[in-house]
């Protein structure tokens, strides 16, 4: 029995120390002295996988034995973060490994510094697939997460001339010690060629799929282990290969180039992750993504049942599918095809068991960012699919002529299909139709969904709505991220159980006035923006103090999340600060961090402005003292994790109505930062756990942004009624920003004073001012202190085991089930 060599599985530092010198000479083929710092990473990670092998097969033999119930999660980005940090810790054995390394002249700090992060999401809905990984593993309940194995993940960022620029991420390039590649389990997916009616042995009329391209996916498996238990999920991750046949129907004509040809563009489909988020690109390669990994998902979750439980009726009580977003939405369809043309069932029958396996999770309100494909493209590359949408639609409308009688418009739109100058598939009208249960991601985001984009579904089926409010992992964004926090809230705990049960932190109230424990507090802060300053000084040569208020805003660069608002404001303190000797407010450092997508302009030049002010503001020894400004390239999970710690303030600034949900605040809130926020996604949430006197709060509301909108919203007005606004518009204007040019930022401000579609102009006033209370209770700062310590207490709601409890109990129906070591 292999799983019983302590060189393999032992959790003490000489099994470590032995199964690391193991790996470095039979896994890399190293002697210790020419071992590269890849090597010696990959012997570390080997020996940690090791760990998790026995834990991973164990859980998925008792899964199958017991017939447990399985959540699949069906998500297009899985933003991972590093594993091998984050396997120490869920075995527990962080600190043995430390020493291990130690007594073998290794520097752990430096092996996981190694690790190249998976990238494989863009931004908030990828990380949330991920922390939801970590806590179902946690919570014991039996998952697998099914997406991507993108070769490409998000690009790096690197800043030029103050520009963006994209570089290809190439995490694979030194192998990937964490996941293990199935050949044997692969499917084929169809694409593009016709359809053509037959009669089975039964005398039964089907419809046979016959292909112009077929492309096989292979599944790359990794496990996710939960914090303190035995319990590994499966992350299984779909890669593009061509098929065999296909290779040698062409190479059997003698076209060897056109075999290679197919070859390439079968692979094209897993090659790189989409880097926009909204809005949705009508990209044929994009479906071809979605429906590649949906297909391959869904044949695989069909042949686990059969092999396992047995009869397809049966197959909705042993799995329940969360789709993460409309990118999975072709699963509804997919799977009526597999259960239509190729287990013949009848449609009533496998409606049923669709209906029953789907729920879906809406992320966005924006309109531009809801997805819809041209019925042409559809037609053309999955002829199959678009007949059962079709059948589907028909199917539905019939039920809502019945309910609404002649009610036309309504008709029009629920149908799953979008009448106009080119027809579109609705991905969200499928998604809702096909699932037994729609929810969004925060208590206003799940209202504005009932009344806004998903009103007339509401109408149809009150029931089926639901909120779950996001949350994220306080192992990966505490315990990862923040050792020293960790260790001190463990020492008032006087236990580690805070880590799975977040809500223990509630302890901490009692010592919210407590002067040794607020010393305590400050001193983890300071190490934090200490450790920030000094890898800031390595990697970019930027200085930035410790001392100073760290006021941070990380997160991906949108219009609507406003990082022009905390722009205009940083603009408006430099030129009051040259003008006014008097003017003296706690000296600050902001820092921004976020990707833009590569095709968003604006985005982009947002990024620009944010450099060129950090060049005039920090090159200005009038003002440099007081305010500096810098903008951390490459934001990221593994940059994340010095920027959330090391945050005294955390910019949540996006127009009331815009942002679902919002992660980030919670990742911030968890540390010990302060919010300044309007009322928006889980903000408000927020706000009211922690308590409305810890929370800096301004701006409209929702219902204020509507009717302004309403009564017809003219930002130059405000523009005018306000000269210390109009003076920072004009100074951006005046090519102070642009070394003389006048034209560079006026896409910008033009489209603030003539459109304001997000309304910082409207807030402006508001924001600031918030943000000059925000100077004077920095400086009380017992104060602060006391409401950092109030916010960590009362975060708990914002784990994503809870978010997991609630998804389990209200929708998914699921169990825990525990292993054994
Ligand atoms: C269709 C394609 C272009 C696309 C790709 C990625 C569209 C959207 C996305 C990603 C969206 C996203 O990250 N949404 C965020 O989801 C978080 C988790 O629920 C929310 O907290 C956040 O408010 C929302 O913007």
């Amino acid at each position: 029995q292999p799983v019983t060599d302590p060189t393999r599985i032992g959790l003490t530092k000489e099994a470590l120390k032995q199964a690391f010198v193991d790996n470095l000479f039979y896994i890399q083929g190293r002697f210790r002295d020419v071992a590269t710092a890849n090597d010696i990473y990959m012997a570390a990670a080997f020996t940690v996988r090791d760990r998790l092998l026995a834990r991973w097969l164990k859980s998925a033999q008792h899964f199958k034995e017991s017939g447990a119930r399985t959540l699949c999660y069906l998500s297009a980005e899985y933003l991972l973060g590093p594993h091998l940090i984050n396997n120490l810790i869920n075995l527990g054995i962080l600190e043995t490994a430390r020493e291990a390394g130690e007594e073998l002249g290794l520097d752990l700090g430096e092996i996981l510094a190694t690790e190249e992060e998976p990238g494989l999401g863009n931004g908030g809905l990828g990380r949330l697939a991920a922390c939801f990984m970590d806590s179902l593993a946690t919570g014991q309940i039996p998952a697998i997460g099914y997406g991507i194995r993108y070769e490409f993940g998000i690009f790096d960022q690197a800043i030029e001339n103050g520009w963006q620029v994209e570089k290809s991420d190439t995490w694979l390039k030194n192998g990937n010690p964490w996941e293990i590649p199935r050949p044997k389990i692969t499917f084929p997916v169809r694409y593009f060629g016709h359809t053509e009616p037959y009669q089975d042995e039964q005398g039964r009329l089907r419809i046979r799929w016959i292909p112009g391209l077929v492309v096989e996916g292979v599944a790359h498996d990794t496990p996710i282990l939960g914090y303190g238990v035995a319990n590994a999920n499966l992350l299984r991750l779909w890669k593009a290969q061509a098929t065999e046949s296909f290779d040698f129907q062409a190479f059997s004509t003698g076209d060897y180039y056109r075999a290679v040809q197919a070859k390439i563009e079968a692979e094209t489909i897993s090659k790189v992750l989409y880097p926009n988020d909204e809005p949705a690109v009508g990209k044929e390669l994009r479906l071809k993504q979605q429906y590649f990994f949906v297909s391959c998902s869904i044949q695989d979750m069909v042949r686990l049942h059969l092999a396992t439980v047995g009869p397809l009726d049966t197959f909705a009580d042993k799995f329940v599918a969360q789709l993460n977003d409309t990118h999975p939405a072709l699963a509804v369809a997919e799977l009526m095809r597999i259960l239509l043309d190729e287990h013949g069932l009848a449609w009533e029958p496998a409606w049923d068991i669709t209906h029953r396996t789907f729920a879906f999770t809406n992320h966005t309100l924006l309109p531009e960012a809801l997805e819809t494909w041209p019925i042409e493209l559809f037609e053309r590359l999955l002829p199959r699919l678009l007949e059962i949408i079709y059948e589907i639609n028909r199917r539905f409308l019939d039920e809502v002529r019945v309910r609404y009688l002649a009610d036309e418009a309504r008709i029009a739109r629920l149908s799953l299909i979008a009448e106009g100058e080119t027809r579109r598939v609705r991905m969200a009208h499928l998604a809702a139709v096909g699932s037994f249960a729609i929810n969004g991601v925060a208590a206003l985001h799940t209202d504005l969904l009932k009344t806004t984009v998903m009103r007339d579904f509401h109408e149809l089926w009150p029931d089926r709505f639901h909120n779950v409010t996001n949350g994220v992992s306080p192992r990966r964004f505490i315990v990862v991220s923040n050792r020293r926090l960790a260790r001190l809230l463990t020492s008032v705990c006087g236990n580690e159980d805070w880590m799975r049960d977040l809500t223990a932190l509630r302890r901490l109230e009692s010592l919210a006035e407590d002067q040794g424990f607020h010393e305590d507090w400050r001193r983890v802060k300071l190490a934090a923006k200490d450790q920030l300053a000094r890898w800031l000084a390595a990697k970019t040569g930027v200085r930035i103090d410790p001392q100073t208020l760290f006021d941070v805003q990380a997160k991906r660069i949108h219009e609507y999340k406003r990082q022009h608002l905390n722009l205009l404001h940083i603009v408006g303190l430099y030129q009051r600060i040259k003008q006014d000797a008097q003017f003296r407010p706690p000296p600050r450092t902001f820092l921004f961090g976020g990707k833009a997508a590569p095709s968003y302009a604006m985005a982009k030049l947002i990024i620009k402005l944010i450099n060129a002010v950090a060049e005039v503001v920090n090159g200005d020894p009038q003002v440099n003292g007081h305010i500096r400004v810098v903008f951390v390239p490459d934001f990221n999970v593994t940059t994340g994790q010095l920027l959330y710690p090391a945050a005294d303030l955390s910019e949540q600034i996006s127009l009331a109505g815009k942002e679902a949900s919002g992660t980030g605040n919670m990742k911030f809130a968890m540390n010990g930062a302060l919010t300044i926020g309007t009322l928006d996604g889980a903000n408000i949430e927020i706000r009211d756990a922690v308590g409305p006197e810890n929370f800096f709060l301004f701006g409209l509301t929702e219902a204020e942004v509507r009717q302004r909108q309403a009564d017809g919203y003219r930002p130059s007005d405000i523009y005018h009624g306000d000269p210390e606004l109009a003076t920072i518009i004009d100074l951006i204007d005046s090519g102070l920003f642009a070394h003389g040019d006048k034209t560079l930022f006026r896409p910008l401000t033009e489209n603030l004073l003539r459109h304001d579609p997000f309304m910082v102009l409207a807030d402006f006033r508001a924001y600031v001012s918030c943000q000059t209370l925000i100077d004077e209770v920095f400086q009380d700062s017992a104060r602060w202190t006391r409401m950092s310590i109030l916010n960590v207490a009362r975060i708990g709601h914002f784990s994503s085991d809870r978010a997991i409890r609630e998804y389990g109990e209200r929708i998914w129906k699921v169990e825990p089930v525990p292993i054994q070591v």
